[in-house]
């Protein structure tokens, strides 16, 4: 690609090669190339750059599902108006029949000669009850917008409806933009335009009033996602800066993902009404038909590859830099020296590739350290290689154990940053602060579970636990004594002793007068007899 026979003193074969990689660089957009074959005076090589596929149309991707079930007309048969004139009730739905049927695919088909093709919904009949229909599209795959989505709508625009975006495969949704001809009224958001956004507010989710307004179906048909409008507030009015978006790109927190999405998903709230309120004696005039979707977008990579292709039915980023993953998200096996990072747009024009370094090349000094650590030393006397100052609470002479007071996840994988988990020892019922493989902790004794913050049956917890001094069942509180919290008896004030079963009276002393009046009887016939036995007993 690149060659250099010659041999210029570097400087101004560093300039050569940097004005020919600009040069091509706009010749081919920029970005689209991962790598060149560089030839130099110790021979050819690889030059990495970041790079990223081409724009494409994803509406050929995407796989569309349509809510509620029976959303779709046709099934039974129907016939349905148009708003303009609604007494001209001619046209006809029908499921059975492939002339006059209207399913979802229509919305993502390639139209012929002009024929436009669209789905359409069942009519209004069960108003004032809303007429709702989600349309979901999903790609399994993450991607990046690069210019407007246009959805265009036959029969009328919606007077309320959502955009909604998903960046992690449907599992979670927030909304991208609403749109309603009163966003007040509808959404209790005050109307804006993308062109009152400034720069730093350019992620504000907006309500447009400008897509939903009655303006006649066959004048402006089409709803829009404003993306070439939010760029052009870095990129100029013609996008001609590009490089400063990219910037932009790099440096702005949520920018980029602000364009990222893995589904989207139209809610429809309210249909086209044709003026400002509905004719509730032809609902047959209110209803959806969208004839297509636009979604310019192209396949994220995060800039290790130029190209993604369908494989298995799925987009896949054809991943360089000895990256892998739908995403280019991770390192290859065997390629990581260090941790992965994304590709940088920056700095202008061709990036920085970040690619994952081989175990074994220069950067990574023949050792593996799993992406925690950069840097290894070779121990002479050893004569071994050890990765040095392990992060991420790893240890070891490839980074591949856990430290002590932590353990390794086994579901993930071994250059994963959270390998390591803290093994969180309850201090007080821990032996110490290191667990097992499976994150046992070593329990004193009547601690138990996992980390050592429980007690046996037995046991009370303070600080630690110890052994109840009285319970419920074995050991009872006695002569009315009551237990507390399985740490001591509460005993009534005449008996004492761990479990309140010794009288304070045995043993004859400490008998107060105002103990037992039963003992006290007791004591004081002993008394009497003592008394009265006394005199025998005495020698004379
Ligand atoms: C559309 O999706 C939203 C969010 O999941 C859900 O709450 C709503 O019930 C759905 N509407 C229809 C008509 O399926
Ligand atoms: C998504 O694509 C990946 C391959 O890229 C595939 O393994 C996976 O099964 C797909 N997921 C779904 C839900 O289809
Ligand atoms: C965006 O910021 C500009 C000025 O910084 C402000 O005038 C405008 O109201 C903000 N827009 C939104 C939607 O908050
Ligand atoms: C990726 O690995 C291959 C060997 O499989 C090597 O030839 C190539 O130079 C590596 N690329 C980068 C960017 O490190
Ligand atoms: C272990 O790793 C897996 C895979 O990365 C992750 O889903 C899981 O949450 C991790 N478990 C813990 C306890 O961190
Ligand atoms: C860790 O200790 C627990 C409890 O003693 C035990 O069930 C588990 O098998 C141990 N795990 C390993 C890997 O030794
Ligand atoms: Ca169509």
């Amino acid at each position: 690609m690149l060659l250099h026979t010659a041999s210029p003193p570097p400087p101004l074969l560093l300039l050569l090669l940097l004005l020919l990689l600009h040069c091509l660089a706009s010749a081919l957009g920029q970005y689209e190339l991962c790598k060149s074959l560089v030839s130099t005076d110790e021979g050819s090589m690889w030059e990495q750059y970041a790079c990223q596929p081409k724009p494409a149309t994803m509406r050929d991707y995407m796989r569309i599902r349509v809510d509620p079930a029976g959303i779709t007309c046709g099934n039974p048969p129907e016939r349905f108006c148009t708003l303009e004139n609604p007494y001209l009730c001619s046209d006809e739905c029908d499921a059975s029949n492939p002339d006059l049927a209207h399913p979802p695919q229509l919305m993502q088909d390639r139209e012929r000669n002009g024929l436009i093709t669209y789905w359409q919904t069942v009519t209004w009949r069960r108003h004032p009850e809303p007429l709702l229909a989600n349309i979901s599209m999903s790609w399994n795959k993450s991607l990046e917008l690069t210019d407007d989505i246009q959805v265009t709508f036959e029969y009328g625009r919606p007077t309320i409806m959502v955009l909604d975006k998903s960046m992690d495969h449907g599992r979670s949704w927030q909304p991208y933009q609403f749109y309603a001809d009163d966003c007040m009224d509808a959404f209790n958001m005050p109307p804006k335009r993308v062109r009152d956004l400034s720069p730093a507010n350019i992620t504000r989710v907006i309500c447009s009033e400008q897509y939903s307004r009655w303006v006649g179906s066959k004048n402006e048909k089409n709803v829009k996602f404003e993306v070439r409008a939010r760029f052009a507030v870095f990129a100029g009015q013609r996008l001609q800066n590009m490089d400063s978006l990219y910037t932009r790109m790099e440096s702005m927190k949520g920018l980029r993902d602000f364009f990222t999405f893995t589904n989207l998903r139209l809610r429809l709230l309210r249909p086209a009404l044709g003026g400002t309120y509905v004719q509730r004696d032809n609902l047959l005039k209110y209803f959806y038909a969208i004839s297509n979707i636009d979604i310019p977008a192209r396949c994220k990579c995060n800039l290790h590859s130029s190209q993604c292709l369908l494989q298995d039915g799925y987009l896949q980023c054809q991943c360089e830099h000895n990256t892998t993953g739908q995403d280019c998200q991770r390192c290859k096996k065997g390629f990581k020296a260090k941790s992965w990072k994304a590709g940088s747009y920056l700095p202008a024009p061709n990036g920085t590739p970040n690619s994952c370094t081989i175990a074994g090349s220069p950067s990574g000094s023949n050792c593996e350290c799993y992406g925690h650590s950069n840097r290894c030393s070779y121990i002479d006397y050893l004569n071994i290689v050890t990765c040095v100052s392990c992060k991420h609470n790893t240890r070891g002479q490839n980074c591949q154990h856990c430290r002590l007071g932590y353990f390794r996840n086994a579901s993930a994988e071994l250059d994963d940053e959270n390998v390591c988990i803290e093994c969180n020892c309850n201090q007080m019922g821990s032996v110490h602060d290191r667990c097992n493989a499976t994150g046992f902790c070593q329990c004193k004794d009547g601690a138990a579970g996992a980390k050592c913050d429980d007690c046996l049956p037995g046991y009370y917890w303070k600080q630690g636990c110890y052994l109840n001094v009285c319970d419920e069942e074995m050991l009872l509180c006695q002569n009315g004594g009551t237990c507390y919290q399985n740490q001591k008896c509460v005993c009534p004030p005449e008996f004492k002793g761990v479990l309140c079963q010794q009288s304070r009276c045995e043993a004859g002393k400490e008998c107060s007068a105002a103990s037992s009046p039963r003992l006290h009887a007791a004591a004081l016939l002993l008394c009497a007899l003592l008394a009265h036995a006394l005199p025998t007993l005495t020698p004379h």
